[in-house]
């Protein structure tokens, strides 16, 4: 095992390989497909489209030109690039070389991509030049100053003082790289729930299981032509079956700039679109969307709906509105991912969050003591299986908290589980708040907010809303009268905080309520926010 790099110990490892792994590697995938694809659209942008021929061939120039420059197997390069196509020529040219990608998202800022350049002791930050109306040149200044490991940063565009992706590319170089299906290929993120982010180590060979998976299930094929609308850098779009999958399986993926119902359903139209994934808040702008527009989106076969708790009621709405099937996704990005399936009775892909996709995957469903609960009993889901990760890069003790002796992850997930298996999230132990699919870690924010000399205390919970199924309140005990919400949120800002973590709104109290052994009671809290708005309602 190299080190920081948790892995299933050796009996187990065994079986999947004999009984789950296919034995390739990303870089071997994806020469295949531009052998028996050649010219056949893989990836298309606003920008550019790419056969799988020249993916292929750009990804072999850029993995020359990274290694000339000196990249390595085994180096950290933090990657945060939007929905475009250089997305993958840049992700296969360093899976190529054994160089792993951290998959940071567009909307981190200072406080996220300093935390994992030094974390992972990044060599390397690969950035859009502006994207969304954001620079990111000015955030890498930033970063550059402090991050000490980072001797390149490298812009697709103008690149200013910096390294132009455009110049990396080596024509007529080769390069060599020795990567086997057991290496670990990149860093995911977690959602969190104590402090930062966790970093996710992903191996080939795991990860290419759940696209074979993914892709049995959801019907993937070289027909298929998967749109993304979400961050594609997201475990969601990258592989339930996302553009990978897509990939894997021979079939096109259409890049969306934003998920506006503009932007998504003149792609659908255009590009003859059979497959695309959101979150529950932007299937119901869609639902409305879809009242009052003509686009012909009958090419659609399946919309994916997960990363957040979709309500029975507008999960009702979608097949009759969009005249395909509704599949619902429920995943993590630490592994295992459940889907109800294609041909499922309406009541099972209208209530329920649906099964493991593979048969391999271990469940169980555990009360606070850690024992087993009933069928149909709500608990703790804990699972282990051929693609869910043994522990986090370099987690030391938070693994031993996350994970069982027996190798378990903890999804920190409250969970029903009928007798054929299927899924019901019923809620959350986990201290996160889930806003519309963005998990924001409350420790994380708490932690941020008692470094201003104005707060005494922090607790940041969840408060229901309509639209993104929860936003962030955070509860402050001031330090002296008169703080007010903005300067704190204006704080958080400046200290450079991704905008979806800053607390929706801010309560002052003189103190937070207590559990019986001195716990910040977040159960009261909640209720105190709840009330607090169904009284404002009622106003
Ligand atoms: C996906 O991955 P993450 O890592 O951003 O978040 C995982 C967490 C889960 O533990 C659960 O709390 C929540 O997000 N979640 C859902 C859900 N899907 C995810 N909660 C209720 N209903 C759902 N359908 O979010 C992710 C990764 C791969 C595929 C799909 C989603």
């Amino acid at each position: 095992m190299t080190s920081g790099f948790p892995t299933w110990p050796e009996e187990l490892f065994h079986f999947y390989e004999k009984e789950c792994w296919t034995n390739e590697t990303f870089g071997s995938m994806l020469k295949d497909r531009a052998k028996t694809y050649g010219e056949k659209i893989a990836v298309k942008s606003s920008t550019k489209e790419l056969s799988y021929r020249e993916l292929d061939q750009k990804a072999d120039e850029l993995a020359a030109g990274f290694q000339k420059l000196g990249l390595k197997k085994g180096d950290k390069v933090v990657l945060q690039l939007p929905n475009e196509a250089e997305f993958f020529e840049v992700c296969f040219a360093l899976f190529r070389l054994g160089v792993l990608p951290v998959f940071a998202l567009p909307s981190h800022r200072y406080s996220e991509i300093h935390y994992f350049c030094e974390f992972a002791e990044a060599t390397a930050y690969i950035i859009y030049d502006k994207h969304g109306g954001y620079d990111y040149r000015k955030l890498a200044r930033e970063v550059q100053k402090e991050a000490s490991s980072l001797k390149h940063i490298i812009v697709v565009g103008e690149a200013e003082e910096f390294l132009s992706l455009s110049d990396v590319y080596e024509k007529e170089a080769s390069f060599t790289g020795d990567v086997g299906p057991n290496d670990f290929a990149f860093l995911q993120l977690s959602g969190g729930s104590t402090g930062r982010s966790k970093l996710i180590p992903r191996m080939h060979n795991d990860y290419i299981y759940s696209l074979v998976k993914s892709n049995e299930i959801c019907g993937m094929n070289e027909d298929s032509v998967y749109l993304t609308v979400l961050p594609v850098a997201h475990n969601y779009p990258l592989s339930s079956p996302g553009v990978l999958g897509t990939l894997y399986g021979g079939g096109k993926v259409v890049l969306a700039r934003d998920p506006s119902p503009d932007e998504a359903f003149s792609l659908i139209e255009k590009e003859n679109v059979t497959i695309t994934g959101v979150v529950p808040p932007v299937v119901l702008i869609w639902l409305e969307a879809r009242k009052t527009r003509n686009e012909d989106l009958s090419s659609l076969q399946v919309i994916q709906v997960g990363g957040a708790k979709l309500s029975a009621e507008a999960a009702k709405r979608i097949s009759p509105a969009f005249g395909c099937t509704l599949q619902q996704v429920y995943g993590m990005a630490e592994g295992l991912v459940n889907y109800t399936r294609l041909h499922d009775s309406d009541e099972r892909v209208i209530f329920t969050q649906g099964k493991p996709m593979s048969e391999y995957d271990e469940i169980r469903i555990v009360d606070e003591n850690d024992q087993i609960v009933g069928i149909s009993e709500v608990g703790e889901l804990l699972t282990r299986g051929p693609y869910t990760i043994q522990g986090y890069y370099k987690g030391g003790s938070h693994n031993e908290r996350a994970f069982t002796k027996d190798g378990f992850y903890r999804t920190g997930d409250l969970v029903k589980v009928d007798e054929e298996g299927y899924i019901t999230v019923e809620g959350r132990h986990k201290d996160q708040i889930n806003r519309g699919g963005e998990k924001i870690a409350a420790e994380e924010v708490e932690n941020h907010l008692l470094a201003h000399e104005d707060v005494y205390d922090a607790a940041i919970v969840s408060m229901p809303d309509p639209f993104l199924g929860e936003r962030s309140c955070a509860y402050i005990i001031p330090h002296r009268e008169g703080v007010k919400a903005a300067s704190l949120k204006k704080f958080l800002k400046e200290i450079g905080l991704a905008a979806f973590k800053i607390p929706d709104r801010i309560e002052f109290v003189q103190k937070f309520p207590q559990t019986p052994l001195g716990k910040v009671d977040k159960k009261s809290l909640r209720q105190m926010i709840e009330e607090k708005l169904n009284q404002q309602t009622l106003v």
